[in-house]
């Protein structure tokens, strides 16, 4: 076989293992990679009709459909959502959940070993957020987005090691406010109002702010 070739069924073989399943268990939505760890893209949202949609994206089987979709209806319930990643270069945006007609309780997204990327844009979550991008001998630099992002009890994400980046774009944190970079040379990147918000939680004592190099203010 030459090298092209080999090349080109690698590729392949790559794409056959970006697969999730999705569970619904009536209080839990659970999205879990399946088969051998990689590189995982899924968009995860709410509609205004009370359906949450997970689709996959660029070669991403959802429940043995590349690229497909697993649609649940939400309306007027209260729903956990449960994403774990696993390995790999995996990339989840979020978009709307709980700010529509369903009621977004706890959210937790982990994403494992390799550069993740992870956006939540227009998220209201009742219960807590969690957002674990790695553990602390995961070398991989993951890139953690938060935008209009309001939750009313615990916030905790961990970066795991790497050069990580968190950006706060508009956020609205009632409860414990954890955050940790932990190994790497770590950022967070925010706008003065979720600066603002994060001295909040300081002055209130419910900010943990662990393993971060440095602090960038950007514009809205
Ligand atoms: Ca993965
Ligand atoms: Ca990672
Ligand atoms: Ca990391
Ligand atoms: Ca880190």
């Amino acid at each position: 076989m030459n090298s092209d070739r080999k090349l080109r069924l690698e590729d392949l073989e790559d794409r056959l293992l970006m697969a999730v399943t999705v569970v619904d268990n009536g209080t839990t939505i659970t999205v879990n990679e399946t088969g051998p760890a990689f590189n995982d893209a899924l968009v995860i949202s709410e509609d205004d009709d009370g359906t949450l949609t997970i689709r996959g994206t660029n070669g991403t089987k959802v429940n043995g459909t590349a690229n497909g979709s697993v649609q649940i209806d939400v309306d007027d319930r209260t729903y956990n959502l449960t994403v774990n990643l696993n390995k790999g270069k995996d990339n989840v945006l979020l978009v709307d959940l709980g700010s529509e007609e369903g009621e977004l309780n706890n959210l937790t997204v982990r994403t494992g070993i390799g550069s993740d990327r992870v956006r939540l844009v227009n998220i209201e979550a009742e219960g807590n957020l969690l957002i674990d991008t790695g553990n602390n001998a995961d070398a991989f630099a993951d890139d953690v987005v938060l935008d209009d992002v309001a939750v009313e009890r615990t916030t905790t994400i961990f970066l795991g090691g790497g050069s990580d980046r968190l950006t706060l774009i508009d956020i609205d944190l009632e409860g414990d406010v954890r955050l940790d970079g932990e190994n790497g040379n770590d950022r967070i990147f925010a706008t003065e109002d979720a600066f603002e918000e994060l001295d909040e939680a300081d002055e209130d004592g419910r900010l943990r702010l662990q393993r971060f190099e440095a602090f960038v203010e950007i514009d809205d």
